[in-house]
């Protein structure tokens, strides 16, 4: 054809035509893998079929076929974007945006359905098919939003851990649907988006990359309120014309004179230091909920006479006070609060925004949302919600436990199946207490991640192994401990406010030195060529460079995705439903695999096991049969 005329053409195999392009496009020579891709679909679904979904016990997994698709809410074709919040910081940049935030009078609001929400409440499984989905009708019926919380956190390696798909690329389709409101991530300082402290040039380089990709608003923590970890980052946002917003991450309780280890004199003092730093704007970040409505009433009156900053207040509702909490808040000037659509609100998540919104209509807090669009939204994802079921933690009730176990929201959905998958289900009770416990030996702790992980692990460890703390005290030499636990009392992940306790960190350090430095100072940095070649050679292909921070960030994970999308091709594409369940025999489903390309498969029968394990599944595509074979691993 064409090709080969090219090709074979006299000027062409002399070599005298410009052929650069080429080695800027390596997707042009992946041809042949495009080609297949249905029968790649057809595969991974016949493997989902056979072997279920990872992670999805048989008796969890859902019916395909009951769980309806949610009604998208309609635009008008060709409706302009309502100018948002992305626009004045795309006119008037980071300090013009802070400037415009401190004189709104009404309160504005941060939207986390897309992040911490789900993060909290079916540990971060939202797939980028339903967010993409609902992306156009966010830009419009969320137009009046200050920002939306979609990208960082957990997201990153969940995203490509267990849903196979590229956290960039949601980035991406996001941002080009979304581009007037503010799009915001959660960055844990020096551990960027992963669980340890990373060489400075990868925190500088993956805020870089964030923001050329389309994140705004950077809310920069450090999991022990270590603020020497977050220079790094912060200054990195600066750099990259980002908003800078730092935060100051709430523990214990202010109200309770006998928790005296951080009272509101030490978050003040924190604030006016992240304002040296080059805050833009300072979070509250209430990663538990501990923070009750008189405290916060108390803690925002104080920050807003003692800082110049907007305030951006974040927490979790476990406790079901965190409607009233934001209240008091709002009475006392905070700026900004965190809130997810009602149908994905409450409990470990953030508070209703849509009962906020009504809440304040027509007083001089009103948000001036549009109501009506926003309850829409909430009604898409509450007919999404469904089937990410069996993720959903099974706390049914807000609790007051939190005040005593003090787990963070976006911890809690996971560390149940963390202590389910150990077989300590039926110790669950004992598990979060014995976080209390571990949180107390520890000296106290700021606890969000990755210092909630490291309590949290040792609790299991703890359980599992049938040790009380006067256990570690007194013959805890002779114990090999979790590694992230050896590495905290390192100082691998910085150093806790008021020191370690100095005879636990002997006794799990077994004799070694502690670090008193940034850690990030002794790692070297990351050579990205060099690294873009060895991942390049080992997987046999190329790669973009935002995949070479996603290999460096997480390199199994990164790898083992890599192994999917070449196998399975990109299966961001497929409908939630099949894509964790599978399908059942006479269940049709319709793909848009790109633009104008639609794939019909129905699936009609699946064979018996043969004797080497595999089965034949039998499909239609399009009208015309289809067969596959998989290994039965089930
Ligand atoms: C995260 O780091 O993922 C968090 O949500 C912390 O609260
Ligand atoms: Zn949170």
């Amino acid at each position: 054809g064409f090709l080969e005329r090219v090709i074979t053409h006299p000027v062409f195999l002399e070599g005298k035509c410009d052929t650069s392009f080429l080695d800027d496009h390596p997707e042009l020579f992946e041809l042949p893998q495009k080609k297949d891709r249905a029968t790649k679909i057809l595969n991974f679904i016949g493997h989902t079929v056979v072997n279920g979904y990872p992670g999805i016990k048989r008796e969890k997994a859902l019916k395909f076929r009951d769980l309806r698709d949610p009604e998208v809410p309609e635009i008008p074709y060709g409706q302009p974007h309502p100018r948002g919040t992305r626009d004045i910081l795309l006119d008037k940049g980071a300090e013009g945006l802070a400037e415009w935030t401190l004189k709104q009078k009404k309160l504005l609001l941060t939207d986390t359905t897309m992040r911490d929400a789900h993060q909290s409440l079916m540990a971060t499984r939202f797939r980028t098919f339903d967010l993409d989905r609902i992306a156009e009708a966010t830009a419009h019926l969320g137009g009046s939003l200050y920002s939306l919380e979609m990208w960082g956190g957990a997201t990153f390696d969940v995203s490509m851990r267990f849903l196979n798909e590229d956290p960039w690329e949601r980035l991406d389709r996001l941002r080009a649907k979304i581009p007037n409101i503010l799009f915001q991530m959660l960055l844990r300082g020096s551990n960027a988006v992963g669980y340890t402290n990373y060489p400075d040039n990868v925190v500088q380089e993956f805020v870089s990359k964030a923001a050329k990709s389309g994140i705004d608003i950077f809310r920069v923590f450090d999991s022990l309120n270590w603020t020497t970890g977050m220079k790094v980052a912060m200054e990195a946002v600066r750099k990259s014309g980002g908003v800078c917003e730092a935060s100051i991450c709430y523990t214990g309780d202010i109200s309770d004179p006998k928790r005296d280890k951080y009272p509101l004199a030490y978050y003040v003092n924190m604030a006016k230091e992240l304002e040296k730093m080059g805050a833009h704007i300072l979070a509250i970040k209430d990663m538990a909920g501990l923070l009750k409505p008189f405290a916060a009433e108390k803690l925002v009156k104080a920050l807003k006479s003692e800082i110049g900053l907007p305030i951006h207040l974040h927490t979790h509702d476990t406790s079901s006070n965190g409607g009233a909490m934001l209240l008091m808040a709002t009475k006392a000037g905070v700026d900004i609060v965190d809130c997810a659509l009602s149908s994905v609100s409450g409990l470990t998540a953030q508070p209703n925004l849509n009962a906020l919104v009504s809440t304040l209509k027509g007083t001089i807090w009103d948000p001036k949302v549009d109501e009506e669009g926003l309850q829409k939204l909430a009604n898409y994802w509450e007919a999404v919600r469904p089937c990410y079921a069996p993720f959903e933690s099974e706390l049914r009730s807000g609790t007051a436990q939190v005040y005593h176990h003090e787990i963070p929201g976006g911890q809690y959905s996971n560390y149940k199946p963390q202590v389910e998958g150990l077989g300590l289900g039926h110790r669950w009770e004992e598990c979060k207490e014995m976080y209390r416990k571990v949180n107390d030996m520890f000296g106290d702790l700021v606890k969000v991640t990755p210092s909630s992980k490291i309590v949290g692990d040792m609790a299991m460890f703890m359980v599992q192994n049938n040790l009380q703390p006067e256990d570690v005290m007194e013959r805890g030499q002779d114990l090999t401990y979790p590694q992230g636990v050896v590495d905290f009392f390192k100082g691998m992940i910085g150093q806790p406010y008021g020191g370690f306790p100095e005879k636990l960190q002997k006794i799990i350090l077994k004799g070694e030195e502690p670090l008193t430095c940034r850690p990030g100072e002794l790692l070297e940095p990351v050579d990205f060529a060099a690294k873009k070649i060895a991942v390049e050679k080992k997987l046999g292909h190329p790669i973009s460079d935002r995949d070479v921070l996603s290999a460096v960030l997480y390199p199994g994970v990164f790898e083992e995705f890599d192994r999917h999308r070449q196998l399975y091709s990109d299966t961001s594409f497929m409908p939630t439903p099949v894509f964790f369940y599978g399908l059942d025999v006479n269940d049709e489903v319709s793909i848009d695999i790109q633009p104008g390309k639609t794939l019909i498969i129905k699936l009609n029968a699946v064979g018996r096991v043969q004797k080497d394990g595999t089965r034949n599944i039998y499909f239609e595509l399009n009208g015309e049969p289809r067969q596959v074979t998989v290994k039965d691993v089930s």
